[in-house]
Formats: structure tokens, sequence, C-alpha cells
């Protein structure tokens, strides 16, 4: 199985760490979006969309991280997917919920705060900045009040929720995420961060 990956990214962390927690062995090939690679026309033919990570399994071609990540966990029973169909529409309600409102204020936060220094494209916005932390605020009181008392997000064990509700916290330091006020999601991350499948896909600095 191939994954045409960016490690640095975010959403390529989520894939990869569920195929390594689960051991899924995976022939890694880099795409360096840095140079436009995701534009060249056999990434295209891949992903018509020109984004990471894509999964290659023979003939099936899988873009968008959470499906990789369902593809990968639905090949063999695994606590990441349990069975029971409460859980999983638990873990697929904390998915929902990272795609369409965790994930942006984090990523944009990272992006004024962290990318734009990194590639020199200038200084922050603090218009742009002051919105996407008014939303951080909001979705993080939330996601700490439902992680206090436990360790995990959904039936207090490791699941698919976790990996893609932490992946937006990546860059939380270098993107200067205020994250003083919530102490269960503090604690839930560094949970996260003992992981070893969440070290290994650390982006190197
Ligand atoms: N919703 C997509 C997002 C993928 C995405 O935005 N990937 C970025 C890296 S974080 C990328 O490859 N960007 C290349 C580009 O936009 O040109 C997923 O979850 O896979």
């Amino acid at each position: 199985m191939k994954l045409y990956y960016f490690p640095a990214s975010p959403n390529t962390r989520k894939a990869h760490a569920v195929a390594l927690h689960l051991d899924v062995p995976l022939d890694l090939r880099f795409i360096d979006i840095q140079k436009g690679e995701q534009h060249s026309p056999e990434f295209l033919s891949l992903n018509p969309t020109g984004r990471t990570p894509v999964l290659q399994d023979g003939e099936v071609v899988l873009w968008e991280s959470t499906a990789i990540m369902y593809y990968l966990a639905s090949r063999t029973p695994n606590s990441l997917w349990p069975k029971q169909e409460t859980i999983r529409a638990d873990i697929l309600r904390w998915q929902s919920w990272h795609l369409a409102h965790w994930y942006q204020p984090c990523q944009t936060m990272q992006f004024e705060n962290f990318v734009k220094r990194l590639l020199n494209l200038g200084e922050p916005d603090p218009q742009v900045l002051q919105g996407a932390t008014e939303a951080f605020h909001r979705e993080a009181a939330v996601l700490n009040q439902h992680l206090e008392g436990r360790k995990f997000l959904v039936d207090n064990a490791l699941t698919l929720a976790d990996f893609s509700v932490a992946s937006s916290l990546t860059y939380a330091i270098p993107g200067q995420f205020p994250l003083e006020g919530y102490p269960h999601i503090r604690a839930w991350s560094d949970r996260m961060d003992q992981l070893p499948a969440w070290q290994q896909t650390l982006p190197k600095g």
C-alpha cells in the first residue's frame, strides 16, 4: 500500500499515525508540496484536488485523510474503530466536528503565527487572527468540558476520533494556540504525545 504524503502536514500525520498504530505497512512516497509536486499530472491523476495525503492500494485510490483513516482501520478488527454502532456514531460525531469547526481556527492560527514566518510571507494579520482566536475559544471550551474526567474522546478508549481532533494541535506551540485555560485538552494532548505512533509522526523541526 502506498501513501503519498507530506510529513509536515497534520492531515498526513493522522493517516500515517493510524497506519503505524495498527502496524499496517506503508510504502511512503514523499510529495513535496513546497515544490509544487502536487500539481504534477501523475499526482493529479491520483487526486484531482492536488492535495496530500493519498492512499493507493492496488486499484483503490483514496484521497481525504479521514477516509484513509477509515480504510486503514477497517481492514482488521481493532479498537480504533470498534464494531458497536453507537461508538462508531460517536467517533463520526467528533470527526465531523473536527472537520467543520475545529480544523479551521487551528489551521488559521498555525498559518498566521507559524507558517507565514517560516516561509517569509509577512506578518500575521491581526483581524484574521482575532476571528480565528474567537472561534478557537468557542470550540475549545466544548472540547475541554467533554474531556473533563475522560482519558480519550469516545468511550474512554483511543479511537480514530482522537487522531483526527489531536492532529489540529500538531503546531499548537509555534502556532501560539491559547490553550492556557483548557487543562483537560492539554492533559489529553499530552496523553496523545505518549503514543509511539504520534511521536513517530511528529513533524521534524
Ligand atoms: N481535507 C483534506 C486536506 C488535505 C490538504 O489540505 N493537504 C494539504 C497539506 S496539509 C496539501 O496537500 N496542500 C497542497 C495544496 O493545497 O496545494 C484531507 O483531510 O486530506
